[in-house]
């Protein structure tokens, strides 16, 4: 049984859909997390959704994902710009890295311009909105040789 990709979510993106349309756009994670399994399937690749508003959860599932996990497709969200704690955890990674965001922080505060996982990330995908996550299954897809 070929091992799963990790789609990891950090704090807050359990409001997606809900509030601030007008920067993160429509789709609930729900309709993400249904966006990527439909996806995942095309490409021949498993899955394992999560999101959570806690730090240490984020780097247990990476954790879990050393041994179980083919590569790690993660929104941060804050902790992109705070957390040593997750990039020391995905320094312990093997496989492929890909960091998503929905808006481009670029374009927005400064405090958002850095991302410590990017020093860890095999590639970026900002300001797609959610395409950004069906994006990076395909890179996913064609870093572990499955297109
Ligand atoms: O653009 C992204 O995907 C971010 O990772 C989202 C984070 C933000 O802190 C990063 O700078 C960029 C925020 C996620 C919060 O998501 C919400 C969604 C709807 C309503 C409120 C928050």
């Amino acid at each position: 049984m070929p091992k799963p990709i990790y789609i990891l979510n950090g704090p807050n993106l359990n409001l997606l859909g809900l509030r601030q349309p007008e920067v993160y756009g429509k789709a609930t994670l729900e309709d993400v997390a249904e966006g990527c399994a439909s996806l995942a399937a095309e490409l021949g690749l498993t899955m394992r959704f999560h999101q959570s508003n806690h730090e240490g959860q984020i780097i247990d599932w990476i954790h879990q994902a050393r041994s179980e996990g083919a590569g790690i497709i993660l929104n941060p969200a804050a902790y992109s710009h705070t957390s040593i704690a997750i990039l020391d955890a995905l320094n312990a990674f093997d496989g492929p890295v890909l960091e998503v965001h929905i808006s481009n922080i670029h374009r927005r505060e400064a405090f958002r311009y850095h991302s410590y996982v990017s020093q860890r990330a095999d590639g970026v995908i900002a300001g797609f909105g959610t395409d950004g996550y069906l994006l990076a299954l395909r890179r996913m897809a064609t870093l572990l040789g499955h297109s």
